[in-house]
This record gives structure tokens, C-alpha cells and sequence, in this order.
């Protein structure tokens, strides 16, 4: 799996505003929406206001990324949850989100990250999440997927769930990952799915386009008015890339936007209003 750096983050605090009037530009959602759709639920039942949301700095591995946690708390203040981050990292961080009372608590080493329900005991992963959110973009931007042909490049996790997804969505897939066993391997798991073992061919012939891999595509191979959703890092398109085709990328906040939901509907805590 690719880690983020700390360039990439940097900036997303400031940016989200612009990520949400991206989404509603391109799929007519907002990040809450999106998130809700990816998750199943109905925006209007579920109140993020009344969750509180731990994120805990994770020290091992390659350590910390700076602004990381920052970021994540600032795309869950966007979605009205009253999060925070943790003065302590890793367990003390953990001890206190629990004495905060948290309802979800958030963290990432190098190979997981993840946003844990103390009321469910359950927790959403980012690497499902970042599949569903980026799929519900390209329907949303697409006009529905059922019955659409659909290229997912990368048959990495985010690639295999968005895979599925898609599958149970009803679109037709091609598979395109550069190792080709993988892409066979995953295509043979759904009666729908073709491998695509020329990638530049599948991607010069496709209008939607899953991209989870962290392959940089040269605007020459994409097809003029294609829709690229692509949670895929390091992301890098090219000036002739970025005016053929709609791109929707976030390094980040969409995948977390998608934890924060799904975590949080473990323990369903509906609009008061709702309720009357
Ligand atoms: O707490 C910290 O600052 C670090 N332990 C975070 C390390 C995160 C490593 N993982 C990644 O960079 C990505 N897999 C995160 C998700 C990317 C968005 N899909």
C-alpha cells in the first residue's frame, strides 16, 4: 500500500472546502452526501454531530505523518462530528480517547488504518471505505453504473473492493494491473469481469475508470470525456490528462469521510427530530 507523504497533506485543511465543490461539481454530492451513499444510508438519519471522534497519532513504522491526524480531525469537524486529536500518541493516545469517551477513535500504522466503534466494537478500514466512496463518486459523476462498462486499474485491496462493489452494482468490469496474475486472479472471482492485459489499450478505450493503483497515466492514453475517479497515490496527471477527462481525487478526506460514516452507524444515533 502507498503512504501518504507529508507534502501530500499539507495543504488538505485548507483544501477541503475545495474537495467538497469538486464533488458536487462532478457526482452533485457534497463529502457528507458521498459518504452516506458509499455507506447506504440516508443522510438525514444520521446526526455525526452527536459522535465524538478520537484520532490518535501512531508513532511505529515510518512513523508519523505530519498534519496526518490534523487532517483526518479537520474532515470529521467538516462532517459535524466533534473530533479531536489525542495530546498522547499510540496507547497513551488510545487511554485517552477512551477517557474522553469517544464514540469512534481513529488511527493508522503502515499497513492498516482504521476507525473503531467503542459502543460496537466494530470498526470500518480505509482501504473498503476508499473503494466504496470512490465508486459512489463515479456513480454519482456517471449517472449510475448499472450495466456500464467499467475499467479498475490495480488489483490491490482498494482495487479488489472496489471490484466487487461494482459487481454488485451491476457494471460490466475490465481488470488492469501490471502484475497480470493478479488481474487475472481477481477477474476470474466475478462472471462479469474481462483481464485486460494491454493497460494503455484498456485505458485509451474506456469512459470510466476506477484507477487505484499508484501508476501515473500520460494524457495521451486517456480517452477525451472519460471520468477518472482515482483515490490512487501518488496522484499525477498531466495537463492533456486533466482537460480530456473529469478527475476525482482526494489524498485522503474521502476515504476517511467513508470510515467516519460507516463507524459511526455501527451505533446508529439518530436525529432527534427524526425520531418524533
Ligand atoms: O499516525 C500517523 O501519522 C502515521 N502512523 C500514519 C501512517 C499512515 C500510512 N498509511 C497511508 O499513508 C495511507 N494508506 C493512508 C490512507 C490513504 C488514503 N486512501
Amino acid at each position: 500500500m502507498t503512504r501518504l507523504t507529508d507534502d501530500m497533506v499539507k495543504d488538505l485543511p485548507e483544501s477541503l472546502g475545495r474537495i467538497s465543490d469538486m464533488l458536487i461539481k462532478t457526482t452533485g454530492m457534497d463529502i457528507k452526501q458521498l459518504a452516506c451513499k458509499a455507506t447506504g444510508l440516508n443522510p438525514a438519519l444520521i446526526d455525526m454531530g452527536a459522535y465524538r471522534a478520537g484520532v490518535i497519532p501512531i508513532t511505529s513504522g515510518m512513523g508519523i505523518i505530519r498534519r496526518f491526524s490534523e487532517s483526518i480531525a479537520d474532515t470529521l469537524i467538516e462532517l459535524g462530528m466533534d473530533a479531536f486529536v489525542t495530546d498522547g500518541t499510540d496507547v497513551t493516545g488510545f487511554a485517552e480517547a477512551l477517557s474522553a469517551d469517544a464514540d469512534v477513535i481513529l488511527m493508522a500504522d503502515d499497513i492498516q488504518y482504521i476507525s473503531y466503534n467503542t459502543r460496537a466494537r466494530k470498526y470500518a478500514n480505509n482501504s473498503f471505505c476508499t473503494a466504496a466512496g470512490y465508486v459512489a463518486a463515479l456513480d454519482g459523476a456517471a449517472g449510475g453504473l448499472k450495466g456500464k462498462e467499467v475499467l479498475v486499474i490495480g488489483a490491490g485491496r482498494v482495487g479488489t473492493h472496489a471490484t466487487r462493489i461494482l459487481f454488485n452494482m451491476g457494471a460490466n468490469i475490465k481488470i488492469a494491473d501490471i502484475d497480470k496474475i493478479r488481474s487475472k486472479s481477481l477477474s476470474e472471482k466475478y462472471r462479469n469481469a474481462v483481464c485486460c492485459p494491454d493497460i494503455e489499450k484498456a485505458i485509451s478505450e474506456a469512459d470510466l475508470i476506477l484507477n487505484a493503483s499508484p501508476a501515473t497515466i500520460p494524457g495521451s492514453v486517456i480517452k477525451e470525456g472519460s471520468i477518472i475517479s482515482t483515490p490512487g497515490i501518488p496522484h499525477i496527471f498531466d495537463e492533456e490528462g486533466r482537460r480530456k477527462a473529469t478527475i476525482i481525487h482526494d489524498p485522503l478526506a474521502i476515504g476517511t469521510a467513508v470510515m467516519a460514516v460507516q463507524s459511526a452507524s455501527f451505533s446508529l444515533k439518530q436525529n432527534e427530530e427524526d425520531l418524533e
